[in-house]
């Protein structure tokens, strides 16, 4: 492959030097994933923040003099870190954010996980997605109580209805372009789907951009109250699945933004008087980061801004909700003063 021009200002941009890309060139893992799949939606996408994803597990070590900087430049976790988990919801204050619910309309938390020894979306097959979608149904068909729900198949789902779970924010979008570059959308939609409980406060998305999207949500703000009905369902997949993990990276994802715990949690706030230059610097100063009302990529309307955490490897998961509750107490406290 001849050295790529790689336009724009993403990390693979700066991080693709003509060193680097003569180290690895011509490497390739155990599932065929070679450079040339890591960066070809940021060779695409020239927007891009980050350029890459990787192809499998693997990636993370054959690819390292690429993806070792780019970790670090995005999450502040260096070559000597460990990451550490804390799943306790134990530590997390037992009442809503926003008791009188003025500001923060809905809380949710997700974790992106992918199976133990599968290829990830960038490079797998026809036939394993299929396997990795019915291993995955297999253990989803055994939960119980609050968690029990159905599955739903992407191709058994009229267009209306994708239309109306899109806008609920319970299903993901199609054709996202730097998925669709990364060759995530091959075969689509065969293998994809979402699991819903009934009451549409847990959800798992399969075979989007991880394997598996592990979703709680609910309206309002009370953090303690999701975080506690992800982490019961985490260990009632735990036990059925095993999912690809490493012990410096922790939990192994096709995005270097999500490694670590996978886990986003965000909180739909409105926030109707500050200017976005003050939101963006509150919630950078808490370590936070803002998307649009339906997610990345997306503007905000009517003042609702969706505000999560931006590292989620080398901090818990706990420590992660920590900053979260700090930030948006003091995006409240701007808007009220
Ligand atoms: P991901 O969270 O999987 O990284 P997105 O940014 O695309 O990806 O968000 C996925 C969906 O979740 C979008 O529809 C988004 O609006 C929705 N979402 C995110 N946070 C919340 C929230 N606190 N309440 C309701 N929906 C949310
Ligand atoms: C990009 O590089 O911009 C896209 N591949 C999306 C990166 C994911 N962003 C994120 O914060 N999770």
């Amino acid at each position: 492959m001849a050295a790529p021009r790689i336009e724009g200002e993403s990390l693979l941009a700066r991080f693709l030097t003509p060193e680097v890309y003569q180290a690895l060139k011509d490497r390739e893992t155990y599932f065929g994933v070679r450079l040339e799949h890591l960066i070809a939606s940021g060779v695409q996408n020239p927007d891009s923040a980050i350029g890459v994803y990787a192809g499998d597990e693997e990636s993370y070590s054959v690819f390292a003099p690429l993806l070792d900087p780019i970790i670090e430049a995005y999450h502040g976790f260096g070559p000597g870190d460990r990451h550490v988990s804390d799943l306790d919801p134990g530590g997390l204050e037992d009442q809503p954010l926003d008791p009188a619910g003025r500001y923060v309309l809905s809380t949710r938390v997700r974790v992106a996980r992918n199976l133990c020894c599968f290829p990830f979306g960038p490079v797998i097959g026809f036939r394993e997605r299929r396997m990795a979608e019915r291993a995955i149904l297999g253990a989803l068909e055994t939960l119980e109580g609050e968690l029990a729900g159905s599955y739903h198949p992407l191709p058994a789902l009229d267009p209306a209805t994708q239309a109306r779970l899109v806008e609920e924010h319970l299903l993901f979008k199609a054709g996202d372009r730097f998925l669709e570059a990364g060759g995530f959308n091959r075969h689509w939609p065969d293998a994809r789907g979402v699991f819903l409980n009934r009451e549409r406060t847990f959800l798992v998305w399969v075979n989007e951009e991880d394997q598996l999207r592990i979703i709680s949500m609910e309206k309002g703000s009370h953090l303690k109250r999701v975080f506690s009905r992800l982490v019961q369902a985490l260990a009632e997949l735990e036990r059925r699945l095993s999912f690809a993990r490493s012990p410096r990276l922790g939990y192994l994802t096709s995005c270097p933004t999500n490694l670590g715990t996978g886990m986003r949690a965000s909180v739909h706030v409105r926030l109707q008087r500050l200017p976005e230059e003050e939101i963006q610097a509150i919630a950078l100063a808490h370590g936070l980061q803002v998307r649009g009302t339906h997610g990345e990529h997306t503007q905000a309307e009517g003042g609702v801004y969706d505000v999560s955490n931006k590292r989620r490897l080398g901090i818990t998961e706990v420590e992660a909700l920590r900053q979260l509750e700090a930030g948006i107490r003091a995006l409240i406290r701007a808007e009220g003063a």
